[in-house]
């Protein structure tokens, strides 16, 4: 049976509404979730920010991350922010600023591959983004002894970087887009948002 829970709802969380609902507009990369997001207008706007105050996070750590490579995870912060389609896979998270995250999420193997290739010229100091930072000066910076290095060092593979930079929010998948399987990072969303049937179809699962 389907658990009607896990569908259409938003993590308890930092920025997330209480409720999915629709928004008039949602900003940028982000609109593809407005018929129905846990994302406010004004959250959808600062996801696109350099250092916004949503988590006062720093892309630019080791120097400017390549625009290419920065609007996948601006897409992730969209997906994050806005999707009501994460349910399946909200967990309950033991730190201070959430109370809920996301686990395992499967996303869709050309979304992660797309997002580590477009990555490959940019430079990071830390595997983990969640944890660990220096931030003493308010933004986050590199930890003493941690070494800038290009993304291909640091995660060596898409999968790595999918499921380690969020500490496991993405596992890895084979699944590919459209196939009702995967959750979708980039939509078109004239077509309808695909993760609804992604949602119901692992909500059967977990019954
Ligand atoms: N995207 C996805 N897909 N999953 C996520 O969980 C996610 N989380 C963020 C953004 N996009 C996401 C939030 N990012 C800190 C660092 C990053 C961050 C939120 C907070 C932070 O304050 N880190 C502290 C530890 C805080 C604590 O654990 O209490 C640090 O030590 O650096």
């Amino acid at each position: 049976v389907t658990r009607d829970s896990l569908l259409n709802v938003c993590m308890d969380a930092k920025h997330h509404k209480t409720e999915p609902g629709p928004e008039g507009q949602l900003y940028g990369q982000c609109v593809l979730w407005k018929d129905n997001a846990c994302c406010t207008a004004n959250t959808s706007l600062e996801a696109h920010q350099d250092q916004s105050y949503l988590y006062n996070f720093n892309w630019d750590h080791c120097g400017a991350m390549p625009e290419k490579c920065k609007r996948h995870f601006i897409q992730d912060t969209c997906l994050y922010e806005c999707s009501p389609n994460l349910g399946p896979w909200i967990d309950q998270a033991d730190t201070s600023w959430r109370k809920e995250r996301i686990r395992d999420v499967p996303l869709c193997q050309e979304d992660c591959e797309q997002w580590w290739e477009d990555c490959q010229d940019a430079v990071t100091c830390k595997v983990n983004w969640h944890k660990g930072w220096n931030w003493t000066t308010g933004t986050n910076q590199c930890p003493k002894g941690a070494m800038c290095q290009k993304f291909k060092f640091v995660f060596p593979t898409a999968a790595a970087l999918c499921e380690q930079v969020w500490s496991g929010s993405y596992r890895y998948t084979s699944h590919h887009r459209g196939s009702s399987r995967c959750i979708q990072m980039w939509f078109d969303p004239a077509q309808g948002n695909p993760n609804v049937a992604v949602a119901q179809y692992y909500a059967h699962g977990n019954a």
